[in-house]
């Protein structure tokens, strides 16, 4: 379908298919199975610009957008849905800086993530503290110019490898999600150390570890915005965020279709391909049309994030969940397709299905994401909203 991109955007989407095939293709395999980070793969990103796409042209970016993000995260992610992630967990990482930092906080901290010389991570969620983000148990507490931290992150894409965290505190904990606050967290801060990294089912490329703050200190400046306002800074980073998981569950379904379409129509049973059988006609004729069913969304949420709409909650859900459970049906068909050999790990399909289940699981579960749907069409419904 035409969605009738600008011809930068046009531009933007040929230069990730490029850098995707003809660099992350040779790799992918190779750090999904070591479960490498692919700093080979940073440089190709950095050479190509792809940290500034969604950055405005004051601070070094190209002025694109959410759509812009939305597009490198999909192509990257249609060759690997782990290797992309440094570039969208950067943008994660980022948009709190961008959303709700002062001048001062732009001009030290964007130049260096817009050029990828930095990555950047997001860190709100904790072992009891998931879907519930107001529960968080770690503390900040002011100390003249500093803050004091103290507490574990867990689960935290880029962690131990980004240079750069925003990280959700509690500075009144009486106040339960009212009392947190988000604050920038430098690698390297006295207090701040790195434990357990992952060891994942998918996204084996990506780093996945947690934050550990014994007394952490950090200048009382590296507060974004003021105290108590850390929950509404997430809310409004991840509203802006789900769209790039949506685009990344969005590639890796576009990749095992592509595989599966091209699989069926050379293999041979019965004399014939199996893609002549109407059973697997179907079966691709029903991925086509629901990955194209969740780009309409994932790009119609993102451009009106970028239009400037302000209450994007609902829609920013509707095509995270759309797209990521998109994701896991069109893979785990596609492995189908394969038959036996979709099974085995000489052939890259099996790591597309893989990859696919977390998109339905981080940045706010599926479940959450129904939540957060339904309570904004019950406000709406209400005229309340
Ligand atoms: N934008 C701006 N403000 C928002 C908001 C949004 N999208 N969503 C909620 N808020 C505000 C509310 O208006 C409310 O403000 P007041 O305190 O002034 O009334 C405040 O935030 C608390 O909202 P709410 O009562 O809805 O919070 P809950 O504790 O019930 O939790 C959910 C809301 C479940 C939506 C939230 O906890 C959530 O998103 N959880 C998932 C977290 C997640 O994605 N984790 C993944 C890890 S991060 S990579």
């Amino acid at each position: 379908m035409d969605y009738f991109l600008s011809e930068d955007q046009l531009e933007l989407r040929a230069l990730a298919r490029k850098v995707a095939i003809e660099k992350v293709k040779p790799v992918r395999a190779k750090h999904d199975r070591d479960s490498t980070f692919p700093w080979d793969m940073v440089e190709e990103f950095r050479k190509a610009g792809f940290f500034s796409v969604f950055i405005p042209e004051e601070y070094g970016g190209t002025g694109g957008g959410v759509l812009d993000l939305v597009i490198v995260t999909e192509e990257l992610s249609r060759i690997c849905g782990g290797i992309s992630l440094a570039v969208a967990a950067t943008a994660l990482g980022t948009f709190p800086i961008l959303l709700s930092g002062n001048d001062e906080q732009k001009e030290r901290y964007l130049p260096d993530l817009v050029t990828g010389n930095k990555l950047a991570a997001f860190g709100l969620t904790e072992p009891d503290a998931g879907s519930d983000a107001g529960a968080i148990r770690t503390t900040a507490v002011r100390k003249g110019d500093k803050y004091i931290l103290n507490g574990t992150k867990h689960f935290i894409t880029n962690g131990s490898i980004a240079k750069i965290y925003t990280v959700i505190a509690s500075t009144d904990p009486a106040k339960g999600s009212r009392g947190a606050s988000a604050f920038i967290v430098e690698d390297g801060s006295p207090g701040f150390s790195y434990g357990k990294i992952e060891d994942k089912l998918g996204i084996r490329a990506s780093k996945t570890s947690e934050l550990i703050f014994e007394d952490c200190e950090i200048p009382a400046e590296n507060i974004i915005g003021k105290e108590g306002q850390g929950f509404i800074v997430a809310m409004r980073t991840l509203d802006r965020s789900r769209p790039g998981v949506a685009a990344q569950a969005l590639g890796i379904a576009q990749g095992a279709y592509d595989l599966a379409l091209e699989y069926t129509t050379k293999r041979q049973q019965f004399g014939r391909s199996v893609s002549s059988f109407q059973a697997v006609q179907f079966m691709l004729a029903d991925m086509a049309i629901q990955i194209e069913a969740a780009r309409g969304l994932v790009y119609g949420a993102s451009k009106m994030i970028d239009a400037g709409h302000n209450k994007i909650a609902k829609e920013s859900a509707m095509c995270k969940v759309m797209a990521s459970d998109v994701a896991m049906r069109v893979t785990t068909d596609a492995v189908q397709l394969f038959g036996g050999y979709g099974y085995m790990k000489d052939y890259p399909i099996e790591k597309f299905m893989r990859d696919a289940k977390i998109t339905q699981i981080y940045e706010g579960t599926n479940q959450i994401q129904r939540s957060v749907i339904a309570s904004n069409i019950i406000k709406e419904a209400a005229g309340k909203a």
